[in-house]
């Protein structure tokens, strides 16, 4: 199974960076197949313009709808293959904030396609016309949707079969289970005068699990205690 994820961008050269790593292993193995579309090939006129300031005045730039509908409708399967088969989510502050949730419907799905707008958004009638969700990354603000769009696809990277060579760690750690991760320790036993927890090299794996549940719990009451609550109200 592949999951084909589009995305439109008119800095397409920055999802190079996908090479690497996980997501590099995921396009290797073509559990993902990246299908780049630029914009800015869809542009009307010869300076292939894709932007246009905003009716009614004020700062910056807005990204038109011409080029970015026509740049949409060439990869999402509208007209090349005459029909959707998934949706078009547009990167944006404004969007809902992604969660693991989100991340593992979109692992599930056979196609996604991704707007990563620039400059202070996009034309609204492309968002009434083409896109089903509009997702942010968190309540910060970045210059484009690149990079979210690229956090997106690492996040779904790592859950697609055969891509993680551990196949439990995936399902193990922090968020999957609701909760912040345990600490971690590996070889050297003594660092700097930090000796790893006694626990840990008991070979009781009972009392190994029962520790790293203790210590998941602790730090996130300290860091995160809406998990908890979330947890305990049964919600996401
Ligand atoms: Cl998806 N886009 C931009 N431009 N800024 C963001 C974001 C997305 N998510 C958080 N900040």
């Amino acid at each position: 199974m592949t999951l084909r994820i589009n995305v439109i961008s008119i800095f397409p050269e920055m999802f190079d960076a996908l090479g690497f790593g996980m997501s590099g292993r995921a396009l290797e193995k073509k559990a993902i197949d990246l299908c780049l579309t630029n914009p800015r090939d869809f542009a009307k006129n010869r300076y292939r313009t894709i932007d246009d300031r905003p009716y009614g005045g004020g700062p910056g730039m807005v990204m038109m709808a011409e080029p970015l509908s026509a740049a949409i409708d060439a990869v999402s399967g509208i007209k090349t293959r005459g029909q959707s088969a998934g949706p078009v989510v547009y990167l944006s502050p404004k969007g809902r904030r992604m969660t693991q949730t989100d991340v593992e419907l979109f692992a599930a799905l056979p196609e996604l396609t991704l707007i990563a707008g620039r400059y202070e958004g996009i034309d609204e009638r492309v968002i009434q016309t083409r896109v089903d969700d509009e997702v942010s990354i968190g309540d910060y603000v970045l210059a484009g949707g690149e990079f979210a769009a690229m956090v997106l696809i690492e996040a779904v990277a790592r859950l697609l079969p055969g891509v993680l060579g551990n196949d439990e760690s995936a399902v193990q750690e922090s968020f999957t289970s609701g909760i912040l991760d345990y600490p971690h320790y590996t070889r050297p036993e003594c660092f700097e005068n930090l000796r790893v927890p006694e626990v840990l090299l008991s070979g009781d794996h009972k009392k190994i699990a029962a520790w790293r549940k203790q210590q998941a719990l602790k730090v996130t009451k300290e860091r995160r205690p809406d998990l908890l609550e979330k947890r305990s109200q049964g919600t996401d």
